[in-house]
Parts: C-alpha cells; structure tokens; sequence
C-alpha cells in the first residue's frame, strides 16, 4: 500500500500539490525511546504519513491496531491495514516507512517488538476524544507480551537520499506481501521533488 500510495500522493504533488505529508519519528536515542513523536497526528485523506525510524539501538516497528484491542493488529486481509516489519532505525531518520491515509476512520498504531506496546509505543491518527488515552491505558494494562503479527508486511521501508539535486530511493526492507513493489537488495528511483 505505501509505495503504490505514495507515488499516486507524488502524482498529486507534481499536478494539483494536495497532498500532506506528516512526520512521525519511530524511537529515540534518548528516553523514552519506546515512543511515536508525536503519538497523534490528525490527517485529512489523501495525506500520506512518513514514519521515521530513528532509534539505532533496538528495532521497531509500525502496525495498525485495533480500537479497544491495543496491541494487536487489524486484519490484515481488510483494506487499509499496513505492516512496516521489524527496522532499525538511524539517528538522522533516513528510514522512512510511509501510508496514506484513505479514510477518516480513527487509526490506532502500535510497535509489534517484544514489550514495546505496552511499555507505551503507541500512537493514533485522527484519535477521537480520548482514544488514544484509552489505547495507552489498555496497553500499558496488558500483563503480557503480544507476539508479533503472524501477517504480511506491507510497503518498503526506503532510505532518502539526493544525488545530483533528485531526491533518491533506496529500499532498505523490501515488502514481503500486501501492496507495494520495491526492488530486493537496493533498487533505486530518483524523482525530483
Ligand atoms: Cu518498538
């Protein structure tokens, strides 16, 4: 979903330039560093998310939840799920895993490693009064580890980077199933904007 989303959000940058793009940072060097930044954005459809994974000691991830059903995902078979897999992040946030948001629906997002949900790596799109305290409070309640989702990642993660004044996309954690197209083993494209 991510890539084929984020070309089509390129398509309307370059013709009516809608589209917005909202960054959340994934991790941090610092405490806490199980943590969104920030943990809730409001998106109108149409924008895409950019999550930057930034935390270069332990890997996360980035999956949709379920409301009132913190830490565990969304059906993966329904429309509008996203799985980023496990990533390492890197300090300057080059590793950005991104979705476009197709709906108004409130989206609930959680870490899927280890402990990272319920020691508080939750965040929310478009949280309506008091969902995201809600979706925090039932995870930090949790008294165990949710395994991670036996279920597809979608999208790529890529790296940004310039060469020759084109910003240039490398994937660094090509999509395994769902959506998306990325090249294994560092595939490039080069798009100037
Ligand atoms: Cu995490």
């Amino acid at each position: 979903m991510s890539f084929l989303a984020w070309s089509s959000c390129l398509a309307t940058l370059v013709v009516v330039s809608q589209c917005a793009r909202i960054r959340i940072d994934v991790g941090s060097n610092g405490a806490p560093a199980l943590i969104y930044t920030p943990r809730t954005v409001t998106a109108q459809v149409g924008d895409i998310v950019d999550f930057h994974f930034i935390d270069e000691n332990a890997a996360s991830s980035v999956v949709r939840g379920i409301a009132g059903a913190p830490c565990t995902p969304y059906p993966a078979k329904k429309e509008g799920f996203f799985n980023s897999g496990f990533i390492l992040g890197e300090p300057t946030g080059s590793n950005v895993f991104s979705v476009e948001v197709n709906e108004t629906t409130p989206i609930p997002i959680y870490c899927s490693v280890g402990g990272h949900c319920r020691a508080g790596m939750v965040g929310y799109i478009n949280p309506g009064q008091g969902d995201f305290e809600a979706y925090a409070s039932g995870a930090a309640a949790l008294s165990k580890n949710e395994p991670p989702p036996m279920v597809p990642q979608t999208g790529g993660v890529y790296q940004q980077g310039v060469e020759n004044g084109l910003i240039v996309i490398t994937f660094v954690n090509a999509p395994s199933g769902g959506g998306g197209k990325g090249g294994k083993g560092g595939h490039q494209w080069g798009y100037g904007w």
